[in-house]
């Protein structure tokens, strides 16, 4: 089953523990005006489920598929083995005492053929998935290439800022 709503964007979670994470992928795609298709789906725990998304995905509309899980995370890989979109993918530290390594290592380590961009761990990668997804859209839209001309001198403005407070 995927969405009907026309976005370009969605973003696939292993599990709801996920969301605390992936809340500063949806808001900063959502800063960028982009409502994506949210789901949770386990490699692991629904993997027939997993599939049929991927598959589907461009049928459906999306573009680019931001995919974030922790531990031994394949959600990343599940979606690049069956979609032909771009997939980043987002390592979670699920707290399972190994800080995220485990699933970086999961989400990075793919076999030649089967990409994913992966991004840090935790919320910095979950942020910086949407503006990779936004920056990827932005190669067929001048409009997201404004949107992210702006988003940057705001990052910048926002340093020099804080410099001059120190001064
Ligand atoms: C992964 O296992 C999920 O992406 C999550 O990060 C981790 C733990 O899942 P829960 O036990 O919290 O559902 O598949």
């Amino acid at each position: 089953m995927v969405s009907e709503k026309a976005t370009p964007v969605a973003v696939v979670m292993g599990s709801d523990s996920d969301m605390k994470v992936m809340k500063s992928c949806i808001e900063q795609l959502g800063d960028f005006g982009i409502e994506p298709v949210v789901r949770i789906i386990s490699a692991h725990r629904t993997p027939e489920i997993a599939a049929d998304f991927a598959e589907n995905a461009a049928e459906n509309g999306i573009k680019v598929i931001i995919a974030a899980a922790g531990m031994a995370a394949h959600l990343a890989g599940a979606m690049a083995a069956k979609a032909t979109l771009p997939v980043i993918g987002v390592p979670v530290d699920s707290g399972a005492g190994l800080g995220g390594m485990d699933a970086l290592l999961s989400t990075v380590q793919m076999p030649p053929g089967v990409p994913v961009a992966t991004m840090a761990i935790g919320k910095a990668g979950a942020k910086n998935a949407a503006i990779f997804a936004v920056q990827i859209l932005a190669l067929a839209d001048a409009n997201f290439r404004e949107k992210l001309a702006a988003f940057k001198q705001d990052q910048k403005q926002n340093v020099i800022n804080k410099d001059a407070d120190l001064q």
